[in-house]
């Protein structure tokens, strides 16, 4: 649990003395606070952000205040946008606020989450070096201790698409901020899994070898370039995407409770419990539909994967089943085990899944 110490987008290392001060829409570096209160109060009404050295966007406080990145890969039309829209949604609800954690979109952000209320990212463009796909940034805030916290939350979505259109265009130069984040999230479709039933796999998009060639670059580029502690403490996470497809199927069957809408303030049935005794029945599940080498894959980033099922309730095929009331909190469930583990929010008495 750390401050932002390299950018996302270029990797450069920020110090305190390097970042540079822009106002919105402008590249002139207002330089650091003066200390004269008049032009102080000059100097703040052209609302300084702060950014890196190469001028990209950094939160609120970046090497201040600790930050969370999370960070869905997978292969076209999986499923991740939809999964990270959701989030947005499910945060700018409230989601978390039982938790004592409250969220708010950080001025980084507006923009695209303007973008996201009228639906207009559909098809997703790909990331590219100097656009790498920052979809959301939050400030979370944490109230159920003693002195309020806050963490910037940055969640950064792949794209799938195109990643081989362009010679010098790598899954390395477009997401420099894989090996950087604390959450990685692998997007697992239904087409993914080798055992499943054509009507299951719905049209076979993505395809086995896009999804395992996902899987397995994601996990080389981490292996690669994380630090041995960073990679330790990184939370990896297969969200099984489209599981509203799993429901009513005869022998593919995902039971009705791992799908429904997640009670994160139950006091009966404390929330590490309860996710705890989930792994294994998606862990079967997963097994039972050819997707254990996806799993080993993943898990070779530091020896352990978190599983969850995600629907985001929108349906990519007419024969789909789409079942009301389904779990659309659970996209929050990667972000939800990392504030577990870092001790951010009142999770009961139970403490961490580890
Ligand atoms: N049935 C069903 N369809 C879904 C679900 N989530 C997404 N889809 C559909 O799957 C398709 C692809 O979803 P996206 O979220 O755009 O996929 P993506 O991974 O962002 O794709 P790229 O941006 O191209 O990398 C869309 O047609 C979605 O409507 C779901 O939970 N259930
Ligand atoms: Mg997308
Ligand atoms: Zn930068």
């Amino acid at each position: 649990m750390a401050p932002l110490s390299k950018c996302p987008v270029c990797t450069a290392d920020l110090t305190d003395s390097n970042l540079v001060q822009m106002s919105p829409g402008s590249d002139v570096d207002l330089g650091p606070a003066p200390e004269d209160a008049r032009a102080l109060s000059e100097w703040r009404r052209n609302d300084p952000r702060p950014h890196c050295p190469q001028k990209h966007p950094l939160p609120t406080d970046a090497l201040s205040r600790d930050s969370l990145v999370v960070s869905f890969a997978g292969a076209t039309f999986g499923g991740k946008s939809t999964m990270v829209r959701q989030i947005g949604h499910e945060l700018a609800r409230a989601a978390l606020a039982r938790l004592g954690v409250s969220a708010h979109l950080s001025t980084m952000s507006v923009d695209k989450w303007n973008d996201s209320l009228g639906e207009v990212i559909a098809a997703t463009s790909a990331a590219r070096r100097d656009d790498p796909r920052l979809d959301y940034a939050f400030e979370l805030t944490d109230r159920s201790g003693g002195s309020p916290r806050t963490t910037n939350l940055l969640i950064f979505d792949c794209a799938g698409e195109d990643r081989t259109r362009d010679e010098g265009d790598t899954l390395r130069s477009r997401t420099p901020f894989l090996p950087l984040s604390d959450v990685v999230v692998f997007v697992l479709p239904p087409s993914g899994l080798q055992d499943l039933p054509d009507e299951l796999r719905g049209g076979g998009r993505p395809d086995l070898v896009a999804t395992e060639g996902w899987f397995r670059e994601v996990t080389e580029w981490v292996r690669h370039e994380s630090s041995a502690e960073h990679r330790r403490e990184m939370v990896v996470v297969v969200a099984l995407s489209k599981a509203d497809r799993y429901l009513a199927h005869a022998t593919h069957q995902l039971p009705r409770p791992l799908l429904d809408r997640r009670h994160l303030e139950r006091p009966d049935a404390p929330l590490a419990a309860t996710m705890r005794a989930e792994q294994a029945q998606l862990f079967e599940f997963v097994e039972r539909a050819g997707g254990r080498a996806l799993l080993d894959l993943a898990a070779s980033i530091n020896g352990t994967v978190f599983l969850t099922a995600v629907s985001g309730l929108e349906k990519d095929d007419l024969t789909g089943v789409l079942a009301p009331g389904m779990g659309t909190n659970r996209a929050l469930d990667p972000i939800v085990i990392a504030l577990m583990r870092r001790g951010i929010g009142s999770f009961g008495t139970t403490g961490s899944t580890r």
